[in-house]
């Protein structure tokens, strides 16, 4: 551990002497009469108490939320003044960034140059391109061929209109940004959305939910219920007033969801994580897939849905590429994410932490060789990171989604061996090749089973480029003119004249 640990910005503790828990109709709520500590990850103490929502607390928030959406008091502003206030949103979330980027390593334990600038620096594009979609949806004319009555004309066209009240359920990777591709894009269609972050990470909505509000989003439009999945996040889910769910997390809960919002015909999507591999062939550039790997697996210390975790090397290239990633995570410090000097960071939780060491010793027992990187303190939730050498398809490893610092190499010989185990996977969320051959790459791309294809690049995301995955990682996309109109139902109209 390093001694440049930055200082806490007044702010931040003056939102955490004053959240309570959930945040409904503009006001602070403490709760049930149930509580949890929210906890740093990286000393296990306790940053504040929150009280946490119950069924009747999820109720609230959802007629809050209706009543805004029936009220008009969104909906019903023109266009050009709701994207006038998201834009002031993003505004504020830019002014507030450094606050906010110390919240989310506070709570998620990750690095506060990722938080600078990747959750909030990113976030901020993200909520200014899709602010812009506000004055952009549409209808089309169609051309219609109806023959009766005799005699009569027809003009027909499309309606997009905002589909309602919209839940949100977040993970705690990503909780800020995930946060946002929520709300924005609901905010953007007209409606209204209940937010109910993970129960570990609930801080950086909470706080957003106040800047929305001061940005001029009409209270009870944005509202957010701490409270466990179980409870809070299983009713918001099956609630008969909530018209869509966007849900990111694991298969199985996202699973639960989709039943849950079909018994009651609301709309869903899911984005649901993978397992997601990077295809080195054997003209890549070795340096530069080798910075990739790095960054593709250990950005947020792999707590990340689109990580990479399967490295599939070139035969002729694997040796010299286990070598290197295993020197680099031996050099590595570690810290809190409040040192800037740190390059890993705590595991988000106890729980997770404990997971992922067990998939390490799985993996172990099942025969692949564990090539370990930097100590890491017994205090928090540090792994240290690990390259898997030795790993064959069949090992769990391979095939189960770990979200930890864990990198599994497999050398293939020809490229066909080498896509077919890129496809072997029941999730296909992201995936990376890595070449210099420009016909190589465009005849692979199309045969890559996952939602997004990068070449020479990996978890590198932009606001317009719709993003989700295939298989059992999930359906709908975020992102782009998708994520607002998937928060829209189209109206057909008929006019005879
Ligand atoms: P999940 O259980 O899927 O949690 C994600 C969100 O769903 C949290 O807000 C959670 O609330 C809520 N939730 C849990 N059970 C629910 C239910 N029955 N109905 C409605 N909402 C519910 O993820 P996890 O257990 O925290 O992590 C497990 C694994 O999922 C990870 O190891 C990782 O493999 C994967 N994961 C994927 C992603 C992404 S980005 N795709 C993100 C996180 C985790 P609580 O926090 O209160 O439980």
């Amino acid at each position: 551990m390093t001694d440049t640990m930055i200082a806490r910005l007044p702010e931040v503790d003056a939102f955490l002497s004053r959240a309570s828990g959930s945040f409904i109709d503009g006001e602070h709520l403490s709760g049930s009469g149930r509580h949890a500590d929210i906890i740093d990850p990286s000393n296990a103490l306790s940053l504040t108490r929150l009280g946490l929502a119950d069924e009747a607390i999820v109720d609230r928030a959802v007629a809050s939320a209706k009543r805004c959406f029936d009220n008009g008091i969104w909906r019903g502003m023109k266009p050009a003044q709701r994207e006038r206030i998201l834009l002031k949103f993003a505004d504020l979330v830019e002014a507030h960034g450094e606050e906010l980027a110390q919240l989310e390593s506070l709570n998620q334990g990750k690095s506060i140059h990722i938080a600078r600038m990747v959750d909030v620096g990113f976030s901020v594009d993200f909520m200014r391109y899709t602010a812009g979609w506000t004055t952009k949806l549409e209808g089309q004319t169609t051309s219609v061929s109806i023959g009766m009555p005799e005699g009569a004309e027809f003009h027909a066209y499309t309606l997009r209109q905002p589909v309602g009240v919209v839940a949100g359920i977040v993970p705690w990777n990503f909780p800020f940004m995930i946060t946002l591709w929520k709300v924005i894009p609901a905010l953007a269609a007209g409606c209204s959305i209940v937010i109910k972050p993970a129960t570990e990470t609930p801080l950086s909505a909470l706080r957003l939910a106040e800047l929305a509000l001061e940005a001029g989003v009409p209270a009870g439009t944005f509202n957010v219920v701490v409270g466990a999945g179980s409870i809070a996040g299983q009713y918001l889910a099956e609630h008969p007033d909530v018209r869509k769910v966007t849900f990111t997390g694991s298969t199985a809960v996202g699973k639960q969801i989709g039943h849950a919002a079909v018994d009651h015909m609301a709309r869903f999507s899911l984005e649901l994580g993978g397992k997601n591999p990077m295809l080195v062939l054997e003209d890549a550039d070795l340096d530069k897939a080798v910075h990739g790997a790095l960054m593709a697996g250990l950005l947020n210390q792999g707590q990340v849905c689109a990580a990479a975790s399967r490295f599939y090397v070139h035969r002729s290239l694997h040796d010299a590429f286990c070598e290197r990633l295993h020197g680099a995570i031996q050099g590595m410090s570690v810290g809190p994410g409040l040192d800037p000097a740190a390059q890993l960071n705590p595991l988000v939780s106890r729980r997770h932490q404990q997971s992922v060491l067990a998939h390490i010793e799985r993996a172990q027992a099942e025969g692949a060789k564990v090539l370990r990187g930097a100590a890491v303190p017994e205090e928090g939730f540090y792994v240290s990171p690990v390259v898997l050498s030795g790993v064959t398809q069949q090992m769990t490893v391979a095939r189960e989604e770990v979200f930890g610092p864990v990198l599994s190499v497999i050398p293939f010989d020809k490229i066909e061996e080498g896509l077919a185990m890129v496809n072997d996977s029941d999730l296909g969320l992201a995936a990376s090749l890595w070449t210099n051959d420009l016909s190589q790459a465009m005849r692979l791309i199309p045969r890559i089973e996952a939602g997004t294809v990068w070449v020479n690049t990996h978890v590198t995301l932009d606001a317009s480029l719709p993003f989700g995955g295939v298989k059992q990682s999930g359906i709908g996309r975020e992102f782009g003119r998708e994520a607002v109109e998937a928060c829209t139902e189209l109206k057909s109209v008929c006019i005879a004249y």
